[in-house]
């Protein structure tokens, strides 16, 4: 065996608290080289009366590694463990202390799993589980009020820039309500929409103050409660990374230098605090934008003002949760205080980070609930835009993805095709709807909140920033009406079904020389597998199954099983969603 492929920690996705009563135990190994892996678990106060030996399931594979994992329930909440892992008649132990040719005696060098403390467990807000969100740009959406309209606006609907603007705002998201509850929207989430100087409002000047094209903070409570009157939540865009350099606490630093109040709420590499010539500033700023000076968020009352304000909208409006812009650029013990600030004010609100890579650093608990998930989107629309990547390199790229986070976690991940900074995804897969609704089929039959751009789901198309940004589409006949009826019918089917929301992924099979894959979601009472055709010819699909009661999800036509095998027929990027009762 590969030993030196083998890997636990104990801790993080390797070993976590699920819930009060379970603890997760992952192993890695190398890919199909090891046959059987068991937890040796025991109490080591008193290990002869207390232990067991749990065999370990392989759940996922990606290109290099298997992924082993079980679930432990210790009676005293503490248990020290092990692993044996075997292949032939080749046996070896795994602890902390190295790995052996026999079991070490208990008594030290096992992983421990010290205590599981309920609070030390990281749950996420059970309506996040449920949500199905969508996201607008308030700007671009719908326009309820001229009155409020910038002194210049563009033609609704013509091409957007990195400078113009289409005078939506909160009054036209009101309005536009029954299209949300129509659609199935669970949830919502608002691109920033505080006083800002730009058209996107990254840039912020008053945190305290909505911007005034937008409406005010009587108008967000309107929209807040007709949102919760129809069982929507709303969760607000906070950009604490950087504000606007037309910030007052940052012109204060502009005018009086070093000896400004605010010069520490600032990173500011020198004086006289400016942007050269070169477009180099002489402090910190988001990317190399001197219109977006960084925030010093160490800085205690940089932490006051900006925890004030997290708690101020939810507190004077009830909005429902925070998604936090460059979130990773931000030092963690701001958001651990922030986290304790926001859940303090709503215990069930949702904290969704923008972090483009592994986040595992902010989802132990005890700062983000969420990410963007953009590593899903990158891999998702990889594989729907194109027949370059099989089935199997798929399968392997999701279940890599999969292993990063704890199962509650994967459980309420905020999973994007697209958003305000990506291209649209009819865009993305050249303007194949066959394409895109394979693509909409995996985001609402996987694992995790799935959040939907406005626009994509009546057909809405853009290129990256700011293209992907063109305003919402009303009258019927500029609208995808096929498209929207898709997307809804995805919609009910997962609202329907508690199990496309928290059962079991598993993929079933993923062939390595073509697109076709067949997953699987599994849980109480329920079980769905779905047939993917991501390529240009007709596919037979045949899986081995040994019950008969199979419907087709979307049209309750029965599907039969001949002598253990299940045979679905698949158009050029067909899909077909299966469903049994248990
Ligand atoms: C836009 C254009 C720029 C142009 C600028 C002119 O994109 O090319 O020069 O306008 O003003 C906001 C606006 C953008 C604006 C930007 C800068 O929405 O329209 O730029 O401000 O003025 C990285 C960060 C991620 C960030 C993206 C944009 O990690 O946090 O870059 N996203 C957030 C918001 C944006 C917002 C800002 C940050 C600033 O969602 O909308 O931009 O507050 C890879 C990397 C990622 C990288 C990603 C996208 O995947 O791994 O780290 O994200 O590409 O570039």
């Amino acid at each position: 065996m590969f030993i030196e492929c083998f890997h636990h920690s104990p801790r993080s996705n390797w070993a976590y608290a699920y819930d009060k009563d379970t603890i997760h135990l992952r192993v890695q190994t190398k890919r199909d080289d090891v046959e059987e892996v068991t937890a040796i678990t025991g109490d080591k106060y008193d290990w002869d009366q207390h232990h067991e030996d749990i065999p370990m399931e392989k759940v996922a594979a990606d290109r290099y590694y298997d992924y082993w994992e079980t679930a432990v329930r210790p009676q005293y909440k503490r248990f020290s463990y092990g692993f044996r892992l075997r292949s032939g008649d080749e046996a070896v132990y795994m602890t902390e202390s190295g790995i052996y040719g026999e079991q070490p005696h208990p008594a030290g060098g096992y992983y421990e799993f010290p205590y599981l403390h309920e609070i030390d467990i990281f749950t996420a807000p059970e309506w996040a589980k449920e949500a199905v969100f969508y996201q607008i740009m308030p700007d671009r959406f719908a326009n309820g009020n001229d009155k409020l309209n910038p002194e210049e606006i563009a033609d609704w609907g013509s091409p957007p820039t990195h400078d113009n603007y289409f005078g939506g705002d909160l009054q036209g998201v009101i309005d536009k309500l029954d299209h949300l509850t129509d659609l199935g929207i669970t949830a919502l989430y608002l691109t920033p929409i505080f006083e800002s100087p730009s058209n996107h409002k990254y840039d912020t000047i008053d945190y305290r103050k909505i911007d005034p094209h937008f409406g005010d903070a009587e108008l967000l409570r309107k929209l807040v409660q007709e949102c919760h009157e129809r069982g929507i939540r709303v969760v607000l865009d906070a950009v604490f990374n950087h504000t606007s350099e037309q910030f007052p606490h940052f012109q204060d630093v502009v005018r009086n230098g070093e000896a400004s109040r605010y010069a520490d709420w600032f990173h500011i590499r020198s004086y006289p605090v400016e942007v050269k010539e070169d477009g180099g500033a002489t402090y910190d700023t988001f990317g190399f934008f001197g219109h977006m000076p960084k925030l010093n968020t160490s800085n205690p009352e940089v932490k006051e003002y900006l925890l004030d304000v997290a708690k101020k909208w939810i507190e004077d409006t009830d909005i429902d949760g925070w998604r936090l812009d460059v979130a990773n650029e931000v030092d963690h013990h701001f958001w651990r205080d922030f986290r304790k600030t926001v859940k303090g004010a709503k215990p069930d609100a949702y904290i969704i980070g923008e972090v483009w890579s592994d986040s595992r650093m902010w989802l132990l608990g005890d700062q983000f609930d969420s990410v963007m998930n953009y590593p899903f989107a990158n891999k998702v629309m990889g594989f729907f835009t194109s027949d370059d990547v099989s089935g199997r390199e798929f399968a392997e790229q999701m279940n890599n993805l999969l292993m990063r986070y704890p199962q509650q976690t994967n459980e309420v991940i905020f999973n994007v095709l697209s958003s305000h900074d990506t291209a649209r995804v009819l865009t993305r897969v050249g303007e194949n709807k066959q394409r895109l609704k394979l693509a909409v089929v995996f985001l609402l039959t996987y694992i995790g909140t799935p959040c939907i751009f406005y626009g994509d789901e009546i057909g809405l198309k853009g290129g990256d920033d700011p293209d992907c940004r063109v305003c919402m589409v009303w009258e019927e006949e500029g609208q995808d009406r096929e498209l929207y009826d898709f997307y809804k019918l995805l919609i009910d089917l997962r609202k329907e079904h508690p199990v496309l929301r928290s059962g079991r992924f598993r993929f079933l099979q993923a062939e390595d020389d073509n697109g076709r894959l067949i997953y699987e979601r599994l849980g109480e009472g329920e079980h769905f597998t779905i047939w993917m055709n991501n390529t240009g010819e007709h596919a037979v699909l045949s899986h081995a199954m040994n019950t008969d009661d199979w419907k087709d999800a979307l049209t309750g036509d029965h599907v039969p099983v001949t002598d253990g095998e299940q045979r679905v027929e698949l158009e050029p990027y067909g899909y077909r969603i299966l469903h049994r009762h248990l």
